[in-house]
């Protein structure tokens, strides 16, 4: 096995799970896309927001705001879409990522329209990285919104089968709530289901997400007991043992775990529960893959065989075939044995 961590990490073939497109754009491609006036006191506004290295969730949530003017356009989220792909693949060497992405309506531009472009994007992608999509319902929007958004999310799923897999529900955790028919339907419709899930203390939601027992949990930050979670909804989880999405950057920056260290994974590892590594928003936290794989090893004593095994694990909680899945775990073993 390669000694160097830093080139181990890079060149480790991975799996990325938790990605938000418009949170996954470089700044640079944000400043390509973004036609804003740079003279004006809004935008002045918006380079204070994207300056700051340390930001509340709730900032956070500004700059998605933000990415969205940025592709507001149905050639704009076709651009950004191409442009996370091809950083993912050549900057991180992920070979297989499950992209996500809220369908968003502007003017001139329907839900469905976004839907196209970004699985055209997708389909047009000839690099060695296989790419899904997930589509997010936003927990800010309303009952009727959201039905609006799922009735989209279903069509676009049997236009395109082989792309669209799954459905997550995201948004603002100080907003909204799960509402379990939502998602039933769309199980009920053949889609897999990733939910983001105590990214802030709430237990009875928690407790909601977890009966309903979705394929992955996002975050899962306040659900073990000594994170502050309630020992019964520990319970509930340990005898469904769901594959959780950890995204280490974006929890120590929005400040909902406080430090590496002290990151809820340890007790993932530590009993051997199922787990994923992942950016989440890589341009807003201004993280990579590979960076979160060292962050791992640097803070909670694994070596770089264990990463390997991480990223071996991660090929079963994918959403795509059987057929996928063996092709990734040769493509892995083959790298093991390569490195050896
Ligand atoms: C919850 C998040 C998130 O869908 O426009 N999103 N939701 N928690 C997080 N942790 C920090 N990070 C991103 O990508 C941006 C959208 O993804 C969700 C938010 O709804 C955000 O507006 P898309 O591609």
């Amino acid at each position: 096995m390669m000694e160097d961590v830093d080139d181990f990490c890079f060149d480790l073939p991975k799996i990325e799970l938790h990605a938000h497109l418009n949170g996954s754009l470089s700044d640079q491609c944000l400043k390509k896309l973004n036609c804003m006036d740079e003279s004006t006191k809004e935008y002045k506004r918006i380079a204070d927001v994207l300056d700051k290295t340390e930001r509340t969730l709730t900032e956070c949530f500004e700059v998605f705001n933000i990415a969205h003017r940025a592709t507001n356009t149905v050639d704009a989220v076709y651009k950004a879409t191409q442009s996370v792909i091809r950083d993912f693949y050549l900057n991180d060497h992920v070979v297989y990522l499950e992209l996500r992405t809220t369908p968003r309506a502007e003017e001139g531009m329907s839900k469905e329209d976004y839907v196209s472009a970004v699985v055209r994007a997708i389909k047009e992608n000839n690099l060695e990285i296989i790419v899904k999509l997930i589509l997010s319902i936003d927990r800010r929007h309303s009952t009727e919104e959201s039905l609006d958004t799922l009735n989209v999310i279903l069509k676009m799923k049997t236009k395109y089968p082989d792309v669209i897999v799954g459905i997550d529900l995201s948004g603002n955790p100080h907003e909204g709530k799960f509402n379990v028919d939502l998602f039933q339907k769309a199980r009920d419709n053949g889609l897999k289901t990733s939910i983001h899930c105590a990214e802030i203390k709430n237990d009875e939601e928690v407790e909601n997400i977890l009966t309903f027992g979705p394929d992955r949990l996002g975050h899962a930050t306040f659900l073990h007991p000594s994170f502050g979670g309630s020992q019964s909804n520990w319970d509930i989880y340990c005898k469904k043992k769901i594959p959780v999405e950890c995204c280490l950057t974006s929890n120590v920056i929005c400040g909902t775990s406080k430090s590496f260290q002290e990151h809820h994974i340890r007790e993932w590892i530590k009993s051997s529960l199922p787990f994923c590594i992942c950016t989440d928003d890589k341009g807003v936290f201004c993280t990579s893959l590979k960076k979160e794989y060292e962050m791992v090893v640097e803070h909670h004593g694994l070596e770089p065989k264990d990463l390997w095994q991480i990223s071996y694990n991660t090929v079963d909680y994918i959403f795509a075939s059987d057929e996928i899945k063996t092709r990734l775990k040769v493509k892995l073993m083959n790298w093991y044995n390569s490195h050896e």
